[in-house]
């Protein structure tokens, strides 16, 4: 693009149930960068990699805390993930919290990652019907977080129904996002008490969890929840980090896992590539312990799920604000304060970067002569710098063991031959994805 081309100005509502994907459209129609004239606030949405790395530069801008991200604070307030950057708890958390992601930290969860599996894989054995991707996704992160970070039992698989943490933070996600397409003079009390009831739930369970915790005694573990109690964190913000972490914590994680699952069905090569890497490492073991260094050698099945993450990643935007007056790729002007919003799948698909066929699910891009050779800011599926998702090495193992587990004993069955279909509750998730699943009896 010229550096003197003007941005497209776009007028659309936004009363649309899929916002994320209708920006997409915009961005496909109009080029890598728009500005968006929505119920009388401006927005600028990028795709553009040159724009997106200058964005990405720390000293220039930061994290912002954007209309959707208010109106998440509604219910995390000051927690990790929705904290303004000057905001003290911020920092005070994120040195509190920061010791229990460390990589090394990875191996004191996997015993408890891989207990969780099993739940799950139980739960498969004996399935009857299709099972529901995305809801058994669901189960297995939320209590993989539950049990690791907190020592607190959702037990989701022993549930017909997902468990109503679960439902009430749905609606909750829902309510933050549906409130920005609405228009002044519209009546939402009705909507606006019911969340008032889901947030107070939500609050309510998460005073169980830690009053599960301090009646225990175990205070001293050194778990998310140990680190907090032992901290000079406040009651009220050890609240808001526990609701935060209960919810990004496996939200993104069960779709990315729902996800993964779709391209594999949808490209049996891709599924017998890592099939074959399973089955090398764990041959015609009938139920695998994988151990912590397995994990790691689990190279291609890690590179379906960076590819499932390039093309939906599912936290699918992130916001940044200049922090002193600044001209955006030369043209753009921002006065300090000003934000953009970064469309990630967009970015990901890219052509200039993936190539003349960006929408091909085909994760040997994420071969490492491949990704050495991208440029650094063209991925982003955990945003980027100081404010980066502090939960990666963590999803990325209990995602990348779960797979590689479910691949290794199940054949899938594309049994009503899905139509993909992205559901947003803020995060993504493929909608209505179901399965039929029966055991593998030959092994390569
Ligand atoms: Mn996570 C921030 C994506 C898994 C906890 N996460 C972010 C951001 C993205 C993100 C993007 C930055 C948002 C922004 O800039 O406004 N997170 C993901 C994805 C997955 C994920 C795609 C799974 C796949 N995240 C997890 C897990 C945990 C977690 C698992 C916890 C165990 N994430 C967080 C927290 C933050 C965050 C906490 C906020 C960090 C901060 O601002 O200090």
């Amino acid at each position: 693009m010229r550096n003197d081309t003007p941005v497209p100005v776009v007028e659309i509502a936004s009363t649309t149930s899929t916002p994320l994907q209708q920006v997409m459209d915009l961005l496909r129609e109009h080029g890598p960068v728009i500005r968006r004239r929505l119920h009388g606030r401006d927005v600028l949405f990028v795709a553009d990699p040159d724009l997106v790395a200058e964005l990405c530069d720390e000293e220039r801008f930061a994290k912002h805390v954007g209309p959707a991200l208010e109106n998440v604070r509604a219910f995390a307030e000051d927690g990790l993930f929705t904290a303004y950057n000057d905001e003290p708890n911020w920092a005070r958390a994120h040195d509190v919290l920061m010791p229990a992601f460390a990589l090394g930290s990875m191996r004191t969860y996997h015993p408890v990652m891989l207990r969780v599996a099993r739940r799950l894989i139980r739960s498969w054995d004996a399935a009857e019907t299709p099972v529901d991707v995305p809801e058994d996704m669901t189960r297995m992160t939320l209590d993989t977080i539950g049990l690791a970070g907190f020592g607190y039992d959702f037990a989701s698989f022993a549930r017909d129904e997902p468990h109503p943490f679960v439902q009430a933070m749905v609606r909750c996600l829902e309510w933050s996002m549906h409130r920005l397409g609405r228009r002044a003079g519209d009546d939402h009390d009705a909507e606006d008490a019911a969340f008032g009831e889901d947030a107070a739930y939500l609050a309510s369970v998460v005073d169980d969890v830690i009053t599960a915790r301090t009646a225990s005694g175990e205070t001293g573990q050194d778990d998310l929840m140990g680190l907090m109690l032992g901290s000079d964190l406040d009651h009220a913000n050890i609240r808001n980090q526990v609701i935060t972490f209960l919810i990004a914590g496996h939200e993104t994680t069960s779709g990315a896992l729902a996800f993964a699952l779709y391209h594999l069905v949808k490209h049996p090569g891709e599924l017998r590539a890592v099939q074959r890497e399973v089955d090398a490492l764990w041959g015609d073991t009938d139920g695998p312990e994988p151990t912590f260094e397995e994990v790691g050698l689990l190279r291609r099945t890690r590179q379906v799920l960076n590819e499932a993450l390039r093309l939906w990643p599912t936290a699918a935007a992130f916001s940044r604000h200049a922090r002193v007056d600044t001209v955006l790729g030369g043209r753009i002007p921002m006065r300090a304060g000003d934000a953009a919003t970064v469309v990630v799948p967009m970015l990901h698909r890219d052509a200039a970067v993936w190539g003349d066929n960006p929408e091909l699910f085909d994760p040997s891009r994420f071969d490492p002569e491949a990704e050495a050779a991208r440029p650094v800011h063209a991925y982003k599926p955990f945003g980027t710098g100081e404010r980066a998702c502090i939960g990666r090495q963590f999803a990325l193992h209990e995602a990348t063991m779960l797979l590689a587990m479910l691949v290794h004993r199940y054949r899938f069955a594309d049994h009503d031959r899905y139509g993909l279909r992205v559901k947003e509750t803020l995060t993504l998730k493929p909608d209505g994805f179901t399965l039929e699943i029966s055991p593998r009896t030959e092994r390569f």
